[in-house]
């Protein structure tokens, strides 16, 4: 029988298996990133900065040359190569343990500046990697190792919406919400993610990509059912749209 190639790993990932716990879905971000520069032609000139969080070790996945920030300080980082070198292609992949909460600064004033940077942020609702306390994108109600009645916005405050907040600045050129939690999400979410890098490419401002993402390891549910978690307590409360397109 003939043999159809209907996939293949892209070129700019490494032939080896992620860490990463079973239905985790920052694997797919992974794999939408390192499409999207095949597609570019940007291998070698893109600069990555890994988070300090789950996915800190991405540079041993997707065949680039990075960074490593201290948390929440990837966006500076940033800033600093693609103000030195501004023909590369430079981007921060961040959790929101590590974007929302300690690097809230740099995030929001790396957006105010309009450097010419792309963000790839990662909402799983908790911080993953040190065992799953609370986000600042915590849902209301939910129980994490420390919140274990649930999130009560007296004590905890509300979740917050990264992707509407930085819309508010007048600085970014790209900012829009995905997810990868189903097929149906992940050609949108690429196309998000391409956006994002030609927002950077072609000077037309800061970009950021919100990726609502699973953590069913720590959510304490099957893969499936953290799917479906996503679905129907995530995307109301953080709404999957493009806020903000370049002109
Ligand atoms: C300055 C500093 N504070 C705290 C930590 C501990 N720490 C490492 S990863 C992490 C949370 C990461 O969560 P998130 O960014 O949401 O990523 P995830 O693991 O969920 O992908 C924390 C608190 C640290 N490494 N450095
Ligand atoms: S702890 Fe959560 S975020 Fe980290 S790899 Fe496992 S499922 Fe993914």
């Amino acid at each position: 029988m003939k043999e159809v190639l209907i996939a293949e790993r892209p070129k700019s990932m490494y032939k080896v298996s992620t860490h990463y716990c079973p239905g985790c879905t920052h694997g797919i971000a992974h794999r939408l990133i390192a499409e999207v520069i095949d597609e570019l032609g940007i291998q070698d000139r893109a600069v990555g900065v890994a988070p300090v969080g789950c996915s800190v070790l991405i540079y041993n996945y997707i065949d680039l040359d990075w960074y490593e920030a201290a948390h929440g300080r990837a966006p500076a980082v940033a800033t600093a190569c693609k103000r030195a070198r501004p023909d590369l292609a430079v981007f921060t992949y961040q959790g929101d343990g590590d974007l929302a909460s300690i690097g809230m600064a740099e995030i929001v004033h790396a957006a105010n500046r309009g450097e010419r940077i792309s963000v790839i942020f990662i909402n799983n609702a908790i911080y993953g990697m040190t065992g799953g306390q609370m986000a600042p994108t915590t849902l209301l109600s939910q129980r994490t190792s420390t919140t274990p009645y649930g999130r009560d916005p007296k004590a905890s405050g509300y979740p917050i919406r990264v992707a509407e907040m930085l819309s508010t600045l007048a600085a970014p050129g790209y900012i829009a919400r995905v997810s990868v939690v189903k097929p149906k999400y992940v050609i949108k979410a690429k196309e998000a993610i391409k956006k994002a890098f030609l927002t950077q490419i072609e000077d037309k401002g800061f970009s950021l990509v919100e990726i609502l993402s699973t953590c069913p390891t720590n959510w304490g549910m099957s893969p499936v059912a953290a799917t479906n978690w996503v679905e129907e307590q995530m995307i109301p409360v953080f709404p999957l749209k493009e806020f903000k397109v370049p002109e």
